[in-house]
């Protein structure tokens, strides 16, 4: 009998919203308990596109906004092959920025409609669940500085928010909202809790298409 599939799990939200801290934290909960559990994370800089993408992120380049946009989408296609391997091994995948974030940030700049943005990732895997981890920006700015990374500005992270908050009424994705501004173990048990029960329905349903 073939091996019931993986979860792929999405952690999205705001700069500093401790998506990083709680994929390690979730993969490394998911592994104790004895579930195959691998993290992944977009972008991924180590690739020959990820490079292009990270010299645009920490401006050392600068790239036409519609050909950065592709570059993104590509970064995760290249993915799409050994993802779909892993989840059908079993393993479930921790992601850390998904399309959705590729649709927000750019739809967020002058001239681009999220409808034009979403097009490109339409197709890819389609998570079993996205969480979206809230935090005011009163409260990320508790948290530290911005960054020198492009985008890394008040302005343009509250932007960015709201094409979350539009993303987030598409019923066909399934999304929970995470009160981010708990503690880090809260914040955390909430995140196992809907990753379970992500895991329990995946073993049973085939891996959908986002945006189909
Ligand atoms: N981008 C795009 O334009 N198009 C795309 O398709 C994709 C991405 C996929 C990638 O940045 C940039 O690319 C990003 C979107 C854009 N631009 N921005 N802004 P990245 O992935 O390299 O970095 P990041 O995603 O921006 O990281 P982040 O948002 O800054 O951080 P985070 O992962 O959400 O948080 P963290 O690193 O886990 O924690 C931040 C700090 O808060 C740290 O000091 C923690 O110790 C602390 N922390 C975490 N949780 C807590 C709690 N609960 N309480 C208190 N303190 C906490």
């Amino acid at each position: 009998m073939a091996c019931k599939r993986g979860a792929l799990i999405v952690l999205e939200g705001v700069d500093k919203a401790g998506k990083t801290t709680q994929c390690h934290k979730l993969v490394q909960a998911l592994q104790r308990s004895g579930r195959p559990a691998e993290m992944m994370r977009f972008p991924d800089r180590t690739t020959t596109i990820g490079q292009l993408i990270s010299a645009y992120l920490e401006k050392k380049s600068d790239l036409e906004d519609h050909t950065v946009h592709l570059l993104f989408s590509a970064n995760r296609w290249e993915l799409v092959p050994l993802m779909k391997k892993k989840l059908e091994q079993g393993i479930t995948l921790v992601v850390d920025r998904y399309a959705f974030s590729g649709a927000a940030f750019t739809s967020a700049k002058p001239g681009f409609s999220l409808d034009w943005c979403m097009k490109p990732d339409m197709g890819l895997p389609k998570p079993d669940v996205v969480m979206f981890l809230q935090l005011s920006p009163t409260e990320a700015a508790l948290r530290g500085q911005f960054g020198e990374e492009r985008y890394e500005n008040s302005v343009f992270q509250r932007a960015v928010l709201q094409k979350f908050e539009q993303l987030m009424k598409d019923p066909s994705v399934n999304w929970k909202v995470i009160d981010a501004s708990q503690n880090v173990e809260d914040v955390h048990m909430n995140i196992k809790n809907h990753s379970l029960k992500a895991i329990t329905t995946a073993e049973s349903q085939p891996l959908g298409e986002l945006w189909q």
